[in-house]
């Protein structure tokens, strides 16, 4: 019985224990099967991620399992729980298997950069065929133990009743001689993979598989499987999976899964902090980002009471709430029922004291000080006591809006990115007096609608925005220096942003960004080139998308940017004005400019303890902006990259780019301590 809470990862003192207990079981001539299960509710979760970057595996994971597979007696794994990696390769090399009809099992390695390297690309397609083997490998998703075919040798309907299943399963295979089923001794039928299903298979995914490592060498390690004998190919694997495993990727898809956990570590409260009990949340506005907000409520099952002060808004508002989910229930993930279900649980209300009894009240109104002030103001006066206040400013002043209220201790941030109801993002925005049970309540709450939780503080823009300024600005003054704007996104994107900056700009709308300049010029008066061209093509109409004209053109109906000459004019035209001489840019400066003034910002926010760790601000990113995951995030990359390197390149460009440079390139206090320390970001600890 394996016992390694939390997850029964498969760690050193583990691995040295099935050795051991393998071998005594061997040994005794009274053992006529072995049986490997859990005594926790997993059965495993793998090899210890937290181990391979120490080096220390051995003994290692494949000599376990050789072992196992040709021990000579018959052994047998019950998956009392769910199996994962390295654990459910366990099972594929044991002799039989068995489990209840709606565990959950799978082979997530590529979603950690690497692929299965204790010979699950060997065996499961031995057992499951080609095809599903393939699959599962290189999508990373988990499937039921039902739904896998050829794997199990017996499947009980009712979790309760494996345990006396499995023994009876046992005894009848004493009963019968005790054969043993090596999973090495199945051929595969090569008609079952012809090469088409691999090319076939290559194309279906190559846009989801856009600049990672690893599905391409998942896919070639069950080619291996086909043609080769077993011990052959788990040689195949295991080259195939050092060389995931040495890849950038790998420490970058690896940190990113403990940033993920980390970011649910937070030091302001802890086990002792009471919880308020969320029944019933209000949302006031309903619109775009109001519906988004209240959908992922109704999904969890907690009721919503929507304010729109006219009913007609209102009426609005849950149309477009009822028409997402139609849409979601033609492509068949969600049920008529649900559909009702979730409809039945959204409230609407045109008066402020149709909130009065809820727990928590979210405003997603116009983004500006004075709608916020009055709202909180008003919420401030009906609020039952205890209820919780939050706003999803995705800018402003956490403390100033609490303030205006009564009860500063109970009002937080709670941003949400759109559309609210798929990004998984939620940056939780603590004020100064915000208290610890209504940090740890929204952090809770954040796990029960599915959303990551980062928690951080109040300054302009938070984490996510603030740090998005620098990389726009260089975006900008890149065209007013005579880039194309299609040579920047087609940067970007090969870098593994899902869109460039002006792409991005356009679908957002440029109205968007102006309204910010507006509202924040005397934070940049000191640059007069800043952002003229963008501000220019909104004075001429061009406000993106949305009017089919922006920084590019679009057809109607179509998405797709086509390069307008027009703007490379317009940008002539203010660079001469402005007296900015023009510049041919590399990729590699475009790509400096755009990334490494981002993380330069995100060195101020680090040292301010504006993210309490380097990898929350990676969270936001890769889960808020689409940064490549495989890139870890924006910390991660600049540790990746080397700090000296990026300290070098921001006094590079301060220094070549005149008195724009000195404006904006100076580096960071924290970016220079630490790369002269040889240090990282994710050494640096408040
Ligand atoms: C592999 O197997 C390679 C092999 O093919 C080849 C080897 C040669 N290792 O998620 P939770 C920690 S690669 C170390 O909140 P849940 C996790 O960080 C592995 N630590 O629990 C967290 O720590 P903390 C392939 C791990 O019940 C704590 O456990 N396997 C591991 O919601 C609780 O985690 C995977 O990729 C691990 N393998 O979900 C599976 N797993 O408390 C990765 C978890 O300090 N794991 N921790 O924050 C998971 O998907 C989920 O953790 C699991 C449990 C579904 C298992």
């Amino acid at each position: 019985m394996m016992q390694n809470a939390p997850v029964n990862a498969l760690s050193k003192a583990v691995r040295v224990g099935l050795i051991a207990e393998i071998e005594a079981a061997l040994n005794n001539a009274n053992v006529k099967v072995i049986v490997i299960s859990s005594q926790l509710g997993l059965f495993s979760g793998g090899a210890d991620i937290s181990e391979f970057s120490s080096g220390n595996l051995q003994p290692n994971l494949p000599e376990v399992l050789d072992l196992i597979e040709n021990a000579n007696k018959p052994v047998v794994a019950v998956l009392n729980g769910p199996a994962f990696g390295g654990g459910l390769e366990l099972a594929l090399a044991c002799h039989y298997r068995i489990s209840f009809a709606d565990n959950k099992v799978g082979l997530p390695e590529v979603n950690l950069g690497i692929l299965p390297g204790a010979g699950g690309t060997q065996r499961l397609p031995r057992l499951t065929g080609v095809a599903q083997a393939l699959d599962m490998i290189v999508s990373g998703k988990p499937v039921k133990a039902a739904a896998l075919n050829g794997v199990f040798d017996l499947i009980v309907d009712d979790p309760a009743k494996l345990m006396s299943e499995s023994q009876a399963f046992v005894a009848q295979l004493i009963n019968d001689g005790c054969e043993i089923k090596r999973v090495k001794d199945i051929e595969i039928d090569t008609e079952t993979a012809p090469s088409e299903l691999f090319s076939q298979y290559r194309q279906g995914i190559a846009k989801q598989a856009r600049g990672f490592f690893s599905p391409e060498r998942c896919i070639q390690a069950v080619e291996a499987a086909v043609t080769l004998p077993l011990k052959d190919g788990l040689q195949k694997e295991a080259e195939l999976f050092m060389e995931c495993m040495r890849s950038p990727q790998a420490r970058a898809q690896q940190h990113f899964f403990f940033a993920e956990k980390a970011a649910g570590h937070v030091s302001d409260y802890d086990k002792s902090t009471p919880v308020r009990d969320i029944k019933s949340v209000g949302i006031i506005g309903a619109g775009t980002m109001g519906g988004g907000i209240a959908m992922n409520f109704a999904n969890a099952g907690i009721p919503v009471v929507m304010l729109e002060l006219k009913a007609e808004a209102l009426e609005k508002g849950l149309g477009v709430i009822r028409r997402n989910y139609e849409n979601s229930a033609k492509k068949g993930k969600l049920s008529q029922q649900d559909l009702e279900d979730r409809m039945a649980l959204l409230h609407g209300t045109t008066e402020y004291s149709g909130l009065a009894d809820v727990d928590l009240v979210i405003e997603a109104v116009f983004e500006k000080m004075d709608v916020k002030k009055q709202v909180f103001t008003q919420l401030d006066a009906i609020c039952k006591k205890g209820a919780i206040l939050a706003s999803n400013t995705s800018t402003l002043d956490i403390n100033e809006i609490a303030d205006c209220t009564s009860r500063p201790e109970d009002v937080i941030g709670l941003h949400f990115f759109s559309p609210a109801n798929v990004m998984k993002l939620l940056e939780v925005v603590k004020g100064e007096k915000t208290s610890a049970d209504v940090i740890k309540t929204s952090m809770q709450l954040a796990k029960k609608i599915r959303k990551v939780a980062v928690l951080v503080g109040v300054c302009f823009g938070f984490v996510g925005n603030r740090m998005i300024e620098p990389y726009g600005r260089e975006a900008n003054r890149m065209m007013l220096e005579g880039a194309d704007p299609e040579h920047v996104d087609r940067v970007i994107y090969d870098f593994g942003l899902p869109m460039g900056p002006f792409t991005m700009g356009d679908m957002a709308g440029l109205d968007i960004g102006y309204f910010v300049r507006q509202s924040r010029k005397e934070h940049i008066a000191h640059d007069p080139s800043y952002a003229v061209v963008a501000d220019r093509l909104v004075k001429d109409g061009r406000a993106g998308l949305k009017v089919g004209k922006g920084v590019y053109l679009y057809e109607a109906g179509n998405r797709k940017p086509i390069p307008d000459p027009t703007v490379a004019q317009i940008a002539k035209e203010e660079a001469e004005k402005l007296g900015v001489k023009p510049r041919k840019h590399s990729d590699e400066e475009i790509l400096e400019r755009c990334i490494f003034t981002l993380i330069n910002e995100g060195a101020h926010i680090l040292e301010e303890g504006i993210a309490a760790k380097s990898s929350d601000i990676d969270v936001i990113y890769v889960y808020g902006y689409g940064f490549p995951v495989f890139r870890g995030g924006p910390m991660q990359y600049a540790d990746e990259v080397g700090l000296d390197k990026v300290y070098a390149a921001m006094c590079k460009y301060r220094d070549e780019l005149g008195e724009y440079g000195k404006a904006w390139f100076e580096p960071a206090p924290l970016l220079k301590r630490l790369a002269e320390q040889g240090k990282r970001f994710a050494d640096f600890a408040k």
